[in-house]
């Protein structure tokens, strides 16, 4: 039977959980599958190390906000600097091994709380955990195969696969080794280290773990995907927002103001990637991050924003008229952008690859840029003066998320579609100098003149269920009727000053 004190301290750690998504253990038990996965690929006879991402300095003395690792939070679930996570799958307990900085009550009074060692084990699931200033000595012992942190003299096995391997030279240290840095570039912290251990120690073999960590995250676990839905309705609420400020006269950082702020009072972190909020000419700039300029009547505006919900980011745009209704020129350009994603919907279903998809958009957009006059054949590239970009790519713990293209799509991969067509000023002058290109200017120019400046991209984020395609940002007005019909309903008066 529980006692009082018990049961009453047992009701305020469910209270304390109870406005979060998920209760901690559930992260937790995530976590540790996580690493058990990870461990199963890579062996017993070998050793990941995965670093904390460094902080980053604003100015003279003021940081970044910090930004964990993306590989080192999937495995740990800490996003304090200066963590290491050491796996060795081979070891008889101790598979899994953290460091964490020392605590420093002078330096905490000015920087905030320094997680301990015991809570860094709740926070991750790590049993065992010691100090940063033990990482040297640690990798020094055992690449000596010699046991660390065990009683002197006394012959424990724990390590004893680990050691063999570096003897009988089949050890494997895994490493994060991509992207390479280019020959005058500096080398970073995990090339050194790997340099280092290759010039001093024998019967290692180094190898890059970047593909082992993207494969796993490819695929998001139930928990991932729970959190990353919370995180795209955040982002949904946002452009609801974003879209209710939009007005005649008023400026477009208005518009990222209000999204930001449906970020940071819903508990996200902040955002997942700066917004770009883009109206007029401007949505042609694909990542444009200005936001100074006044909107006026019968601008487009373009917004592409997302928050970062617990190291999970979907990605999302629309674009709409400012004044409430599209007029029939941008109405073209619209249709076929949208026609497109949806075409690219239809097809997105376990066994197809995002390439598919984005061939299908280009499909839809050449035969739509054929209507209007903007190419003249849709045999060739001539459709890549306006669409300049992919349709499709992951998202997760990073936007732009890692994973292999390659990869057939599967129940659990989170991507998005996002055709786009830009009329860009000066698109046609930019063109390669060819008698083609010519040609090609001279027929198109009427179509371009008309339609020139006007830039439209649409943007979901999805998940692909056991059950099917689930559009997580769905609730965000998208066609052409939703759209006017929910800047009517929350029509103001134009900002003027
Ligand atoms: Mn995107």
């Amino acid at each position: 039977m529980m006692s009082r004190r018990l049961i009453f301290s047992t009701l305020l750690f469910v209270l304390s959980f109870f406005p979060r998504l998920a209760t901690a253990g559930e992260f937790q038990d995530d976590l540790k599958a996580r690493r058990a996965r990870a461990m199963e690929r890579l062996g017993p006879e070998s050793m990941l190390i995965l670093w904390s991402a460094p902080t980053k300095v604003y100015s003279h003395d003021v940081n970044y906000e910090y930004r964990q690792d993306s590989n080192l939070y999937y495995l740990t679930g800490i996003d304090q600097e200066d963590t290491t996570l050491v796996l060795m799958p081979g070891n008889l307990t101790r598979k899994e091994i953290l460091f964490v900085k020392e605590r420093n009550p002078l330096r905490e009074h000015w920087t905030g709380h320094i997680l301990s060692k015991e809570e860094a084990t709740t926070q991750s699931g790590v049993e065992k955990v010691y100090l940063a200033t033990e990482f040297e000595p640690f990798i020094r012992t055992i690449l000596s195969r010699q046991p660390y942190d065990l009683p002197r003299y006394s012959s424990s096995p724990e390590f004893d696969i680990f050691f063999k391997a570096l003897t009988g030279g089949r050890a494997r240290l895994e490493l994060i080794l991509s992207p390479k840095p280019g020959l005058f570039e500096r080398l970073g912290p995990t090339f050194e280290f790997a340099n280092r251990v290759k010039e001093r120690s024998t019967g290692l073999l180094i190898q890059d773990a970047t593909d082992l960590l993207r494969d796993l995250r490819q695929v998001k676990t139930p928990y991932e995907r729970k959190v990353l839905e919370r995180s795209v309705e955040i982002s949904n609420s946002a452009h609801l927002a974003g879209m209710k400020t939009a007005r005649p006269g008023a400026y477009e950082y208005e518009v990222k103001a209000a999204i930001e702020q449906v970020y940071k009072s819903s508990g996200a972190l902040g955002w997942g990637y700066p917004p770009i909020v883009g109206s007029g000419p401007n949505t042609n700039i694909l990542h444009y991050e200005k936001s100074n300029r006044r909107m006026e009547a019968g601008d487009l505006l373009l917004v592409d924003a997302a928050a970062n919900y617990e190291y999970l980011t979907g990605d999302i745009t629309r674009t709409y008229p400012v004044s409430g209704t599209f007029s029939p020129l941008q109405k073209d350009i619209y249709r076929i952008v949208l026609a497109a994603q949806e075409q690219g919907m239809k097809i997105a279903k376990p066994g197809v690859r995002l390439s598919d998809i984005h061939e299908k958009t280009v499909q839809v957009v050449k035969e739509g840029l054929l209507k209007l006059g903007l190419i003249t054949e849709t045999a060739g590239d001539q459709y890549r003066t306006w669409y300049t970009h992919g349709a499709c790519h992951f998202i997760g713990m990073d936007v732009h998320d890692v994973g292999d293209y390659d990869r057939p799509l599967e129940p659990g991969m989170a991507f998005v579609i996002e055709p786009g067509l830009y009329i860009l000023d000066g698109a046609l002058e930019n063109l390669p100098k060819s008698p083609e290109n010519d040609t090609f200017s001279q027929k198109v120019r009427p179509a371009f003149e008309k339609y020139k400046n006007i830039g439209v991209r649409i943007e979901d984020s999805f998940i692909l269920t056991e059950s099917g395609l689930k559009q997580l940002s769905a609730r965000v007005p998208r066609t052409i009727e939703e759209i006017e019909s929910f800047m009517q309903t929350h029509s103001k008066p134009s900002a003027s000053r």
